[in-house]
């Protein structure tokens, strides 16, 4: 009886659990920023233990803009897909307005204002100068869409809006809380801030997220958020789920331009 009952005691204890016997890491907002997403790869690998199966890798989208190698990232990206296969990856509202303006340069402008003129320069093209010269960015558009190679085209196009695993469910923004997992919209899949973020209703599942920037990562019952804005403080997270554990694992860049990686576990009562 006594081990019955701690077994039951075990039992309701148990947390969400993404898959049995496999480590999933989700990271979070890589905005351009090559020389975090290889450290944080490498300290994922460095980390696995001998005869362990390959973690699965979850990507949460908004891999483009703002910082200096959005290009590089894409690239990396595409290459782990071939050295680990079953690596996913979701679209996040960067890589839709990217698209956005690949396809209609004129409805796409908009992207320039938040960070795709650093995604052009990654790629070689210079944006210009002015804003309201529209013969320029004409210009710049076809320029643009000769350097973007197709390979990398596919890579945007082929984006999962979703992935749903055991307990969790992966966005790249968040869900509308009133409304059932299976009947999001894709705006707000890739959008939502609010009322997602400070609702406190339960969801069907947990949801795993980035989009919406912290200084620390954040993880509750309801949600974990790993976007740490990774181009402006140099930090890059990714949420570790060990069976029904949960922990953090981020690239740091150093002063000197190093990049550190270090894992923080989570007790349970804070997970
Ligand atoms: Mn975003």
């Amino acid at each position: 009886m006594k081990f019955l009952s701690r077994l039951l005691k075990r039992q309701e204890r148990r947390g969400p659990i993404a898959i049995e016997g496999r480590r999933v890491f989700a990271i979070g907002d890589i905005h351009g920023c090559h020389d975090l997403l290889c450290g944080l790869i490498d300290g994922i690998q460095a980390d696995k233990q001998p005869g362990e199966p390959d973690p699965l890798l979850i990507f949460l989208g908004d891999y483009v803009d703002r910082g200096p190698d959005s290009s590089g990232v894409i690239e990396r990206l595409i290459q782990l897909r071939v050295d680990q296969p079953g690596c996913r990856f979701l679209s996040g509202n960067h890589e839709e307005a990217m698209l956005r303006f690949l396809k209609d340069f004129e409805g796409g402008l908009i992207w320039s204002t938040y960070g795709g003129k650093a995604t052009m320069r990654s790629y070689g093209v210079e944006p210009p100068a002015n804003d309201d010269d529209v013969e320029a960015w004409r210009e710049a558009h076809a320029l643009f869409c000769a350097a973007v190679p197709e390979t990398h085209l596919r890579f945007l196009r082929g984006l999962e809006d979703t992935i749903e695993l055991g307990d969790y469910f992966f966005v790249h923004a968040g869900v509308r809380p009133d409304r059932p997992l299976s009947e999001q919209s894709t705006r707000d899949l890739r959008w939502i801030r609010e009322p997602f973020l400070s609702d406190t209703r339960r969801l069907e599942k947990v949801i795993v997220h980035g989009h919406t920037p912290g200084r620390e990562p954040h993880s509750d019952d309801r949600r974990i958020g790993v976007d740490t804005w990774a181009y402006n403080t140099g930090v890059l997270t990714a949420v570790e789920l060990d069976g029904d554990g949960r922990g953090f694992i981020q690239a740091r860049r150093e002063a000197d331009g190093t990049v550190t990686v270090g894992f923080e576990d989570l007790d349970e009562d804070a997970a």
